[in-house]
């Protein structure tokens, strides 16, 4: 299964997806954990243009550099897995430029949409983890660490931001899975462990 997890800032995606790979490898299972931006060297390099720096990227350049990413990680990265029969968790995928871009920075979605058919591969599930605006601003504050071009935008972004996935998840019922990611940590796991289960039996 190609299994993609999303969400706002903070909602708890690397945690959760470090902890889905690693129940899934305890169960004999080939996977591979991966995120994006990235996953593959040039996507690597990219991320550090789009996350790092101060530039002002127009909507279009912004949307189409992730696209890059992208298609660099599908091709070299993403793809040569499923062919080779493992599971992937991915850390965000399409769904974060959706969000991001398209409800956050107002980018153009029938682009996006555009550009997501060019992709040409969908997940099998997509985990949408959702917690309120300050709760995943607090607990990013709680990690510590230098803020990304991302994190540093105001709360009015991440509000947008967040209403964005909720609008996707409810989009695509036969593929999303929206989660309330407030739960502790394990509570959250034991969600997308059934999900998982759900989603397996019936792909
Ligand atoms: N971006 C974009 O704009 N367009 C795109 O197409 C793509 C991405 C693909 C990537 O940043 C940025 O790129 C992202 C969107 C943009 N920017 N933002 N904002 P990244 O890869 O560096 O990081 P991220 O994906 O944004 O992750 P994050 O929001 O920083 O964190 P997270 O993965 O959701 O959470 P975490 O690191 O697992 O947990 C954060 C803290 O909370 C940590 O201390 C945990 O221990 C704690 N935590 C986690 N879960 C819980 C629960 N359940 N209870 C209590 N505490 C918890």
């Amino acid at each position: 299964m190609f299994i993609t997890l999303e969400g706002g800032e903070g909602a708890g995606k690397s945690t959760q997806a470090a902890l889905l790979a690693d129940a899934l490898c305890a169960r004999g299972l080939p996977v591979l954990r991966t995120r994006e931006p990235g996953g593959a060297p040039g996507a690597e390099l990219l991320r550090g243009l789009l996350l790092g720096g101060t530039t002002d990227w127009s909507q279009r350049a912004e949307t189409l550099l992730h696209f890059a990413a992208r298609a660099e990680h599908v091709e070299k990265t993403i793809r040569p897995a499923l062919a080779a029969g493992m599971w992937v968790v991915c850390d965000r995928f399409y769904d974060s430029t959706l969000a991001y871009q398209g409800y956050g920075q107002g980018a153009d979605r029938d682009f996006i949409q555009a550009l997501i058919g060019l992709v040409g591969l969908t997940p099998d599930l997509t985990i949408v983890l959702d917690v309120p605006d300050a709760v995943g601003a607090s607990r990013l504050r709680g990690r510590g660490g230098a803020a990304d071009r991302y994190e540093r935008l105001d709360t009015a972004f991440h509000a947008r931001v967040n209403a964005g996935f909720r609008a996707i998840a409810a989009a695509a019922p036969e593929r999303c899975v929206l989660l309330t990611a407030e739960p502790g940590i394990e509570a959250v796991h034991a969600s997308i462990m059934t999900a998982v289960a759900r989603g397996s039996r019936t792909g």
